[in-house]
C-alpha cells in the first residue's frame, strides 16, 4: 500500500505520471489549502514525495476531487479527470499526459 506523504489526515495515494488511477474511486478532500481557480474557496490539495507531485482539486467544491494532476521528477506528468457513470460507478479517465520542459 502506498503512503500519503506527509500531510497528515490525508489518505491520498502516492501516484507518479505513469501510474493508472482507472478504479481508484473518489478521493475525498476534506482540508483543501489551495484556491486554484481564485473564485475564494479553497478546492485544492497538492501531496508529493521527492518522486512526484499530485495536485488533486474539487472543482464544483462537493468534498471529492474531480482533477488531478501528476508531475514526476523527471518532467513527466498526467492529467486526471474523475467521472460519474449513469449507472453509478466512477472511473478515473486520463485526459492529458507528456513532458514538460525541454
Ligand atoms: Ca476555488
Ligand atoms: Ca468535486
Amino acid at each position: 500500500m502506498v503512503t500519503s506523504g506527509d500531510l497528515p489526515g490525508l489518505e491520498l495515494p502516492d501516484f507518479d505520471a505513469h501510474s493508472e488511477l482507472g478504479g481508484l474511486g473518489a478521493i475525498e478532500l476534506s482540508h483543501p489549502t489551495q484556491d486554484l481557480d481564485g473564485d475564494g474557496l479553497l478546492d485544492t490539495v497538492t501531496t508529493g514525495t521527492d518522486h512526484a507531485m499530485q495536485v488533486w482539486t474539487d472543482m464544483d467544491h462537493d468534498g471529492f476531487a474531480d482533477h488531478m494532476t501528476v508531475v514526476d521528477s523527471g518532467g513527466d506528468f498526467s492529467a486526471w479527470e474523475f467521472h460519474h457513470h449513469p449507472d453509478g460507478t466512477t472511473e478515473w479517465v486520463r485526459t492529458d499526459n507528456g513532458h514538460l520542459g525541454k
